[in-house]
């Protein structure tokens, strides 16, 4: 019997051993459908066992996080690091606070994180955490306690040059804030431990635009491959949050005009362009639902989840030239993306991680849809990260529009090298192929450099 491919056998043994991680399973399984060609040409990666090895965490930690609520009732949650690779640079990636948070999800994120850090040709590991804490209907002090509770474990295993938490899902500003003020009061030191800090206190200009504005700069470098353009195009986005709002703004700085965004609750569609005032007000100040959107500009349409059809994501309903996914994982399938295609759509660029399923890519890649993958689209977020931490290290502070020089210059950077690497493997232009191996290439590089670690 002819032996099976070394990716195979790695593939069908973490299926066999996490068979309860689905999204894990699911991410490993796309990077390693980028890898054959590569794999191929280069046995050494199966001679160092780099499959193996880049599949398994560092370390994972896991821990009880118990706070006080307003009634004064003691609450449990869990607490979750997974620091995934530190081949290339110190632990980086995001905090996720979510009722859906498992090991699994965040296992899967720390593993997107490795390539995507890895892309922006900055020297970042990959790692992601969280907790299945639920923000919503919490107080401000709730939110308060819980954080700092949060840190009094995680501090034990962060630093400025160890490991660098920031935002994703649930943790903005605010969230950053209080876990930094319980980080410096049990440590004494006042280091950028966190990204995204408030811009009085460390922070970065452009780091909460970042993940937004990088994704449609992403889609435009695509466009411009293609002497195509945005202006006058209608876009959908889904999303209501950091990712969603700044991709709508930096979307309509472009000339193009954005109609749709959707929270966990419902989706608002306005044909006349999405007022981001509004929004901003809704989700970035009130933190309200999505719902109140229609007080705002009566002629828009809200439609609640509950009247969704089963197994739909109504946003992709929506006609569009391009498609913003930014809310979260496995929001848009294979009915969405042929509903989409169907409408005319051209170009999907996931701002969230992982938005797209398996055989929703698929389809894209075999319609010729432009297909942005996240670890190449999204990564502007963790590369301004970095940015904010280099301004840390120095003790300087760029201004906005130095940042966002550098933001747009390692958007292009990702795509060049991704647009390239899938040229190199002959299949020119498909970017996730691309994304997969110059971002892999590189951490498996400097693994067999540093030895069997
Ligand atoms: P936010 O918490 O700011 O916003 C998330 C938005 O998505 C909210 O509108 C939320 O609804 C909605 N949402 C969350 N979960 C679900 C769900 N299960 N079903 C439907 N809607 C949902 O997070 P971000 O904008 O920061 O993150 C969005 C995505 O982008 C995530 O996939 C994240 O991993 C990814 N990302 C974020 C980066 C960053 O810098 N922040 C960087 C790179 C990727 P509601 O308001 O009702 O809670
Ligand atoms: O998924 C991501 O890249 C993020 N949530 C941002 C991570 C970071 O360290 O800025």
């Amino acid at each position: 019997m002819a032996q099976e491919h070394y990716q195979n056998r790695i593939l069908q043994a973490i299926g066999a051993n996490f068979s309860e991680q689905k999204e894990f399973c699911q991410a490993v399984s796309e990077v390693f459908s980028s890898l054959d060609l590569l794999l191929e040409k280069e046995s050494k990666y199966e001679r160092y066992s780099i499959l193996e090895r880049i599949t398994v965490p560092e370390r994972q930690i896991l821990f009880r996080v118990t706070w006080i609520d307003d009634e004064g009732k003691i609450r449990t949650n869990m607490g979750y690091r997974v620091q995934f690779s530190s081949s290339i640079g110190p632990y980086k990636g995001g905090l996720r606070f979510h009722p859906s948070v498992n090991l699994s999800i965040i296992k899967f994120l720390g593993f997107e994180q490795i390539f995507k850090n890895s892309l922006t040709g900055l020297s970042i590991g990959g790692a992601k955490g969280g907790s299945n804490f639920d923000p919503k209907g919490k107080s401000e002090g709730e939110i308060m306690r819980f954080c700092q509770a949060f840190m009094s474990e995680l501090f034990k295993h962060v630093g400025a040059t160890k490991d660098v938490p920031a935002g994703d899902i649930g943790v903005g500003g605010r969230e950053i804030g209080y876990m930094f003020g319980k980080y410096k009061q049990l440590t004494n030191q006042y280091e950028g431990v966190l990204t995204g800090k408030g811009l009085d206190w460390g922070g970065s200009l452009a780091r909460t635009e970042a993940t937004g504005y990088g994704s449609v700069y992403f889609a435009e470098n695509i466009l411009d491959k293609y002497s195509l353009g945005f202006e006058g195009k209608v876009c959908s986005v889904s999303g209501a949050g950091n990712v969603a709002i700044y991709t709508i703004e930096k979307l309509y700085q472009i000339g193009a005009l954005p109609v749709t965004c959707s929270d966990s609750g419902g989706m608002v569609c306005d044909k006349e362009g999405i007022d981001l005032q509004a929004l901003k007000e809704i989700k970035e100040v009130k933190k309200i639902s999505l719902s109140e959107y229609v007080k705002y500009r009566p002629n828009a349409t809200y439609t609640p989840v509950k009247d969704y059809p089963r197994g739909r994501n109504l946003v992709w309903n929506i006609p569009c030239f391009a498609a913003f996914p930014s809310a979260t994982q496995n929001e848009l399938n294979l009915e969405d993306i042929k509903v989409l295609h169907k409408n005319g759509c051209k170009l999907v660029t996931e701002g969230a991680n992982m938005p797209s399923t398996l055989d929703a890519i698929s389809y894209m890649l075999e319609n010729n849809i432009f297909y942005a993958p996240a670890k190449a689209a999204n990564a502007g977020g963790v590369a301004t990260s970095q940015l904010e931490m280099s301004q840390n290290a120095s003790m300087t502070s760029w201004s906005f529009d130095e940042v966002d020089k550098k933001l747009k210059g390692i958007m292009k950077h990702i795509f060049d090298l991704s647009y390239e690497t899938s040229k190199e493997f002959k299949d020119e232009g498909n970017l996730m192929l691309g994304a997969n191996i110059a971002g892999f290439r590189k951490v498996a590089d400097a693994m067999i450099e540093q030895g069997a670690v």
